[in-house]
C-alpha cells in the first residue's frame, strides 16, 4: 500500500489535485481510499467524494498533525481493515506539515510501502506567501518527494520560471514541475510518478 501526502497551503489546489488522482487510479482499477482535513471552510467534503464514488472519510476541524494527530492514526488504522484500497491519499489542512503527518503515518501500524509527500505550490500567491511566511512555506515544502507549482494557467512564463529558479534554488534535488489542475497542463507527467 502506498500513501500520499498532499502538502501545501490553503486553497494551493490540493482538493483539486485529489479528485484528479483519485479519478486517474479508479480508471485504472486501483482501489484508493481519501482521507481529508478541511479547516472548516468551504470545500470538498467527505460526503462529496462518497457521492463520487470514493471511499472516503472526513475527519473533524482540527490539524491532523497535532490535536488530531491520534485521530488520524486511527482512521488509517479502520481503512486498512475495513477496505484495504492500494493507495490512501491524505489531504491534511492548509497549515499542517505534510512531515509531521508523514511520520504520523509512518508510525500507525498501517506498515505502508511507501510514503510519498507531493507539495503542491500555487503560482498565483506563490510571490506573497515568500514575502509573509517564506519560513512556514519551506517547512512545508521541504519534506516534498516532488513540487508542482500549480494554477500554471494563470501565470506569465517569467512567473512560473522564476517560482521555479526559487525552488530550485531551495531543493536543488526535487523534481519541480508546473502543472494546472483546471487545464490538465503536465499532469500527465504527475501520474507518470504515482505509484500502484
Ligand atoms: N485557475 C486555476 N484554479 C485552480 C487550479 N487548481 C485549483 N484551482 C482553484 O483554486 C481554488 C482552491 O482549490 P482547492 O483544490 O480547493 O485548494 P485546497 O488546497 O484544497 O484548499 P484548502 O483545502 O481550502 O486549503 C478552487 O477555486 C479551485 O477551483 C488550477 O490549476 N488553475
Ligand atoms: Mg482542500
Amino acid at each position: 500500500m502506498f500513501v500520499y501526502i498532499l502538502g501545501g497551503f490553503l486553497g494551493s489546489g490540493k482538493t483539486t489535485l485529489l479528485m484528479k488522482l483519485a479519478s486517474m487510479y479508479s480508471k485504472k482499477g486501483t482501489k484508493v481510499a481519501i482521507v481529508v482535513n478541511e479547516a472548516g471552510e468551504v470545500g470538498v467534503d467527505g460526503a462529496t467524494l462518497k457521492a463520487e464514488g470514493y471511499d472516503a472519510i472526513e475527519l473533524p476541524d482540527g490539524c491532523i498533525c497535532c490535536t488530531l494527530s491520534g485521530t488520524l492514526q486511527h482512521a488509517l488504522q479502520s481503512i486498512k481493515k475495513d477496505i484495504d484500497p492500494d493507495v490512501i491519499i491524505i489531504e491534511p489542512t492548509g497549515l499542517a506539515l505534510p512531515h509531521k503527518v508523514e511520520t504520523l503515518v509512518r508510525t500507525s501500524m498501517i506498515d505502508p510501502e511507501e510514503t510519498i509527500i507531493i507539495g503542491v505550490a500555487d503560482i498565483q500567491r506563490f510571490d506573497d506567501l515568500i514575502k509573509k511566511k517564506e519560513e512556514f512555506f519551506k517547512r512545508q515544502m521541504f519534506g516534498a518527494n516532488f513540487i508542482l507549482i500549480n494554477k500554471a494557467d494563470l501565470a506569465s512564463p517569467e512567473q512560473l520560471a522564476s517560482a521555479a529558479a526559487y525552488l530550485k534554488r531551495e531543493y536543488p534535488d526535487k523534481l519541480i514541475i508546473s502543472v494546472s489542475n483546471k487545464t490538465g497542463q503536465n499532469l500527465d507527467k504527475v501520474y507518470e510518478l504515482m505509484k500502484e
